[in-house]
């Protein structure tokens, strides 16, 4: 699947992306990007955001029997924004897809009047689905829930940006008895300070996937530069059982904005995942991620070479404190 020109990278591209682009559908749209990502029916499943001419996003279901050629996009399955909800005035973006039991709970923005907010809707068919409502107030956004409960509670990760700038932009958990009500709202990730790739502004990609080492999390990270923003991703790795508790953190990024894809486009400079999935074998991991806002495309890795990375490239933490779970109870 990869290229010989990038022998050392361990995310390897699919020679054949972008896998689905704007020409790709029937009608006018201006771009297909970020989408989140399943196995349904013995298919890959790819929710895409698709941004019509309108300049508003909505959600759209395409499949493959491989998750990587031949794609068939479906119009008839995926959600719409509803144009009665405030919370979905300016579209719904960037789709989080959990499977529990026989349902998938999608975490997506909601572009709201008031600013994008986090929002949960549940399908069983991706045809029919139940919105249960806003999650999170604007602004917050690159959210996704975890597959199971801890202590009978469910979890959630998210990323508001805070009104008062200058202190940057991190990632938090949150936690619900129902998956209405939350709370125990606490920083996981905190963006690092200075020259660091992940410096400033992060947010999650794809839900945790579990794995022997804990849950592994892909995170993206924005860098301002003089000619814009440049999206890159990392990962990081939290305990099994606390998912508070972060055991590891890249040092480094370990996929950045490099093909022409990803240079050009909408937005040039981002790459921009919300979806993975663990093969079969128990190994191969495909990435969906949208590339410069215009396109969708795949990468692929080796789980046991990913948790390798983990132990030779762990660096700090977090750099602006230590999450409250581990300091409740110290006093002074
Ligand atoms: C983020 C989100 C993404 C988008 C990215 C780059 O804030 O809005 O949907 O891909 O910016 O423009």
């Amino acid at each position: 699947m990869g290229r010989d020109s990038e022998p050392r990278e361990m995310f390897k591209r699919f020679s054949g992306n972008p896998i689905l682009r704007a020409q790709d559908f029937p009608h006018n749209v201006n771009a297909v990007f970020n989408p989140g990502a399943t196995e349904f029916e013995g298919r890959t499943l790819l929710l895409l955001r698709v941004e019509d001419r309108t300049g508003l996003s909505s959600l759209v279901v395409a499949t493959s029997k491989n998750g990587l050629n031949d794609w068939e996009i479906d119009l008839d399955r995926g959600l719409a924004p509803h144009e009665d909800l405030v919370e979905e005035h300016w579209g719904i973006e960037d789709p989080r897809i959990t499977r529990i039991g026989d349902e998938y709970y999608v975490v997506y923005v909601g572009y709201s009047a008031f600013g994008p907010l986090v929002s949960l809707a549940k399908t069983e068919d991706f045809v029919t689905w139940e919105r249960c409502g806003v999650l999170m107030p604007p602004e917050d956004k690159d959210a996704a829930l975890f597959p199971t409960t801890f202590d009978g509670r469910w979890a959630l990760i998210h990323r508001p940006v805070p009104a008062m700038p200058g202190l940057g932009v991190h990632m938090w958990l949150s936690y619900s008895p129902d998956l209405h009500y939350w709370g125990e709202a606490q920083v996981l990730l905190a963006a690092q300070r200075g020259s660091h790739w992940d410096a400033n502004k992060i947010g999650l990609g794809p839900p945790p996937m579990l794995t022997k080492d804990g849950w592994l999390v892909c995170y993206h990270a924005v860098r301002t530069t003089a000619s814009g923003s440049i999206y890159r991703i990392g990962l990081a790795l939290l305990d099994r059982d606390d998912p508070a508790k972060v055991v590891a953190r890249s040092n480094e990024w370990v996929m950045g904005p490099r093909e022409g894809y990803e240079q050009s486009g909408d937005v040039p400079g981002v790459i921009f995942p919300c979806g993975w999935i663990l093969r079969d074998d128990g190994d191969t991991v495909h990435l969906y991620y949208g590339a410069a806002d215009t396109v969708v495309c795949v990468a692929e890795a080796s789980l046991a070479a990913v948790l390798t990375h983990m132990e030779s490239h762990s660096g700090p933490l977090n750099t602006i404190g230590t999450a409250p779970s581990e300091i409740r109870g110290v006093t002074g």
